[in-house]
């Protein structure tokens, strides 16, 4: 991987004419942020830009795209990566398409597989949109509130809303910012985090029945359903929200969220406490991700899937030292 430092990156941006930024698929709040976020900055400065994505736009982030109009020029871009820790995380159209050619990856995963021709990478940082706060800066893009309010939905989404364990002083103090750029974060916060849709409460009563325990209550496992979406009328984006909650029963250090793909294979997603890696858990079965958030995916049969990803979590827990 070509690693390059963030005024390296400030001045390969600088030196493009028309870019591509490409979120990651079942793209979140800090991909968008940083994609939408980045394409405004860089059009104020005169470059002509459109954000791409494999999936389309979560109702919730419509607001990032709006009033932004894509104005690049085909066939002379660069291509840019947000948040993307693995090319095949573009998904399997984009990652045939774009996958060997991107010129530039900013992200923040300690996972990340240095696909992109360079790396601008800050595993420290609880947010790639972080990271592209210092970019606007040093840039001298004259701030918006629109950019802002990009910039804090990737940070706010990515901490969970100031609470996850990766989220730092600077986490606090880039939102801060944010809001003397004129960021209404309350509303925003409480569309992220509160508001639910009728279908997505239907699943959530659906996923929570189906709760299962191992490892002493240690680990809390849901498992939802083709059949359960159909049930509720709600759907995958929607499902993420469900995702952390495994891991806020008392007692629990993992939380493990299986749900099953159109295609009948298994996306498996951990939240755990530190001690306990999730991105260690899920490299067992060929995933990653962040030390308290990752995903890998299965193919075999939903009882065989669970044992797997239950098996690899108590073999962390013992190796934490924890009875298991
Ligand atoms: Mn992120």
């Amino acid at each position: 991987m070509q690693r390059i430092d963030l005024a390296t990156a400030a001045s390969r941006l600088h030196e493009m004419s028309a870019v591509r930024i490409l979120a990651h698929q079942h793209p979140d709040g800090d991909t968008l942020g940083s994609a939408y976020a980045l394409a405004r900055a860089l059009q104020s400065i005169g470059k002509h830009t459109c954000v791409d994505c494999v999936d389309p736009l979560p109702h919730d982030f419509t607001f990032c795209a709006k009033g932004y109009t894509p104005d690049y020029m085909d066939g002379t871009e660069s291509i840019v990566t947000v948040d993307v820790a693995d090319a095949k995380l573009l998904g399997r159209s984009y990652y045939e398409k774009y996958g060997g050619i991107v010129d530039l990856n900013i992200d923040h995963h300690s996972t990340n597989t240095g696909f992109a021709r360079e790396t601008y990478l800050e595993e420290d940082s609880a947010a790639t949109a972080e990271l592209v706060a210092d970019l606007i800066d040093l840039l001298c893009v004259v701030w918006t509130t629109d950019i802002a309010a990009c910039i804090y939905a990737g940070i706010s989404t990515d901490t969970g809303c100031f609470r996850y364990a990766g989220t730092t002083s600077r986490s606090h103090r880039y939102a801060a910012r944010m809001m003397e750029f004129g960021v209404q974060t309350e509303p925003l916060d409480r569309m992220f985090f509160e508001t639910k849709t009728r279908s997505f409460a239907a699943l959530e009563r659906l996923a929570l029945e189906g709760f299962r325990f191992f490892c002493k209550g240690q680990v809390c496992l849901m498992v939802v359903t083709q059949e359960m979406y159909r049930k509720s009328g709600s759907n995958e984006d929607e499902f993420i929200r469900l995702v952390p909650q495994t891991r806020q029963i008392e007692g629990v250090l993992v939380g493990i969220a299986i749900r099953e793909r159109s295609d009948g294979s298994w996306k498996i997603s951990l939240r755990t406490h530190l001690p306990i890696d999730a991105s260690a858990i899920c490299a067992k079965l060929g995933g990653g991700g962040h030390a308290v958030a990752a995903g890998c995916e299965s193919f075999k049969p939903l009882e065989e899937t669970i044992a797997d990803i239950v098996r690899y979590t108590g073999e962390a827990l013992q190796a934490a030292g924890l009875p298991v």
